[in-house]
């Protein structure tokens, strides 16, 4: 028998157990459902260490024959017949753990934004624009007019520092309509995001970002301890500071010192193998972008002094991205200007602009991955594991 604990074993013994206990559990299906009352007794031969002589059998619930996936063998189904039969799947105890180790991350960041004075805030996902981007955009029917599905909160958790928030974080859900068909991506995927004033410039996010993690992790590993000591054992200790590299010393790494653009995924993994190999420390932040490679990202302060730097960074483990962000363009002329200049049309944007013309103090933030985040720290093959029922461009079902 399972429960969400964990397997027990329930022994039926010949002139012990009531005699029609036998026939019914002899003719029930594998994965019903049943309530047993018995007497517990050791049982060192037996799995679980104990053993329930059962007194009183009901069964509650019958399932159907044949079952589309196995629980509890041994024989591996495709991840496509998995996630066609999701719940059957979930009924695996490491899949549970899965999540479990989920939630409790999910905990430790709360707790770490918490205690550095973050307001937790949820912004809308029904926008009339998006900010990264038409491309990756959710077009949808808003009664008579266009909308679009939020692709990040960006320019929401500005608007907060506008409104004098200072500090605000979210986790909440983020659609990208990613026809990249990968094991790193999602149409929908949970983004935890971060934004606050006066951050010390880019250094001052990224020690913030990195003590976030660091003390996420622990608390998650703290809270699994005392009832999951094995999913505990799972998450790592994160050491911090993490190494930095500019992302031009990256392209000479790469080989690709001329090359324009950002790095494609075959070169961040390549760039992973290059600077985090077995035994270093997985986490690293690439830094510097140049503006060139964040054209698009108008919201992304460039120096007056130096306009074709930005500071902005990307967080990686491994070669997987995590997690990008950097300093935001304060002054409003400056960001019509990267706005003209990424080819968006600041009509689309009044709401956001507003908030930058009765002060606007100095900010900057992140946007993280949490999908990719517990990929990267259960070693997931696929980042379609990392979520209970995963999107992407062919499956919005179960
Ligand atoms: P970016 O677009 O880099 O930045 O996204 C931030 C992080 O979100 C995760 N991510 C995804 N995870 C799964 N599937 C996807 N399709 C997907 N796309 C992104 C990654 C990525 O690093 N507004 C900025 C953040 C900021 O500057 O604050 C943004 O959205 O882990």
């Amino acid at each position: 028998m399972r429960d969400r604990t964990g397997v027990v074993q329930v022994t039926l013994k010949k002139g012990v157990a009531p005699p029609g206990f036998f026939d019914t559990l002899a003719a029930l299906s594998r994965e019903s459902v049943v309530e047993v009352v018995g007497t517990v007794a050791r049982a060192p031969r037996a799995f679980s260490g104990v053993e329930v002589a059962p007194s009183a059998l009901t069964v509650l619930s019958v399932a159907e024959v044949p079952l589309p996936l196995g629980v509890v063998d041994k024989v591996r189904a495709e991840l496509d017949t998995r996630l066609d039969h999701r719940v059957l799947d979930l009924r695996k105890p490491e899949l549970r753990g899965v999540f479990e180790v989920r939630a409790a991350l999910l905990h430790g960041f709360r707790t770490a934004f918490r205690a550095r004075e973050f307001l937790e805030v949820e912004t809308p996902k029904l926008l009339r624009q998006g900010a990264e981007g038409g491309a990756t955009l959710f077009r949808l029917d808003y009664f008579d007019r266009p909308a679009f599905l939020a692709q990040s909160p960006q320019l929401y958790k500005q608007m907060l520092m506008g409104a004098g928030f200072e500090r605000v974080f979210e986790i909440a859900p983020a659609f990208r309509a990613e026809r990249s068909d990968t094991v790193r991506h999602l149409t929908e995927f949970t983004s935890l995001d971060a934004e606050m004033a006066y951050p010390d410039g880019a250094e001052g996010l990224r020690r913030m970002l990195e003590e976030i993690l660091r003390e996420a992790v622990a608390t998650a590993r703290e809270s699994l301890q005392a009832l999951r000591p094995e999913l505990a054992a799972k998450l790592p200790v994160v050491a911090t500071p993490f190494p930095t590299i500019p992302f031009a010393a990256c392209r000479e790494r790469l080989g690709v010192p001329e090359r324009a653009g950002d790095l494609t995924t075959e070169e961040e993994r390549r760039l992973g193998e290059l600077l985090a190999p077995e035994g270093a420390n997985p986490f690293y932040f690439i830094t510097d972008f140049p503006s060139e490679v964040k054209r698009t990202t108008f919201y992304a302060a460039r120096p007056p002094e130096d306009p074709a730097r930005t500071g902005y960074f990307d967080l990686a483990y491994r070669g997987l991205e995590l997690a990008s962000g950097g300093p935001r363009e304060p002054d409003a002329a400056r960001l019509r200007a990267n706005m003209a200049a990424a080819g968006v049309d600041p009509a689309g944007f009044a709401g956001y602009l507003e908030a930058f013309r009765y002060g606007m103090p100095p900010h900057g933030g992140f946007g993280f991955g949490v999908d990719r985040f517990l990929q990267a720290l259960l070693g997931l093959p696929n980042i379609r594991e990392s979520r209970l029922f995963p999107r992407d461009q062919y499956r919005l079902d179960p």
